[in-house]
């Protein structure tokens, strides 16, 4: 598909920050298409006949980044799947408009993303202190089946997220695409906030 057909805008935060509770209102409000890498990526574990479904599980209960070639091709995947679905190149006028939530979350992921797909036009980035996105997750993890919502998991994915993809906030903070928004509020003040920054930014 053509770069020009779609609105590609991130979604940054720590684990348990909300980044995926906030994408479902944002759909709602403004008709966005919600990619979830980590949903995209857990999906691919479980496909049947998937070459990388062992990897995948492997990185995600460490709480690590899998290799960028594996979530970029499906996320691409994705999107063409809503722009194109007939994979001709015809899009008949349908513009797609996408939150892509928790990617890039390296900076190779970011500079690929950008070069190959398409570059983003706003980042929403979701601050939330250690101490609460754990309460939540740990909390989630009663009733979630994730294979990560536990505390040896959780303390790798915190790891992660500082060392790795806070430098990718970083950079698109230098570029001034990004939202900063507090993700400690409840959900529905977090929201309202969301939908004035981005209207703030976006029109
Ligand atoms: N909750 C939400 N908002 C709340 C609020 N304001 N107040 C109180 N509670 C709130 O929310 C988490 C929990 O908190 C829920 O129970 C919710 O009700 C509650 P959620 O909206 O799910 O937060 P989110 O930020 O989406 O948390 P998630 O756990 O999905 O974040 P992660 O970034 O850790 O998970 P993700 O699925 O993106 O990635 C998982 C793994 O996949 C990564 O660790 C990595 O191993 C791998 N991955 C890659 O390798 N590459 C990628 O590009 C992406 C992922
Ligand atoms: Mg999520």
């Amino acid at each position: 598909f053509n770069p020009d057909d779609v609105t590609v805008v991130f979604v940054l935060g720590g684990p348990g920050a909300g980044k995926g509770t906030q994408c479902a209102h944002l759909v709602k409000d403004y008709g966005f298409t919600h990619l979830s890498a980590g949903d995209l990526l857990r999906a691919e574990q479980d496909r049947a006949g998937s070459e990388f479904g062992e990897m995948i599980k492997d990185y995600i209960k460490n709480g690590l980044i899998v290799p960028m070639e594996v979530t970029v091709q499906l996320l691409e995947n994705a999107m063409t799947a809503t722009v194109d679905p007939s994979g001709k190149g015809e899009t008949k006028g349908k513009k797609g408009k996408f939150l892509i939530d928790g990617f890039p979350r390296k900076m190779d992921q970011a500079v690929k993303f950008e070069e190959s797909v398409c570059p983003a036009k706003a980042v929403l980035f979701y601050d939330c202190p250690e101490a609460e996105m754990e309460r939540r997750l740990l909390d989630r993890g009663k009733t979630s089946g994730r294979a990560d919502d536990n505390a040896d998991s959780i303390r790798k994915r915190f790891r992660t997220f500082v060392e790795t993809s806070m430098p990718v906030v970083d950079a698109f903070e230098k570029q001034g695409k990004v939202i900063k928004i507090d993700g400690t509020a409840k959900p529905e003040e977090v929201h309202k906030t969301t939908q004035q920054r981005i209207e703030a930014k976006l029109g």
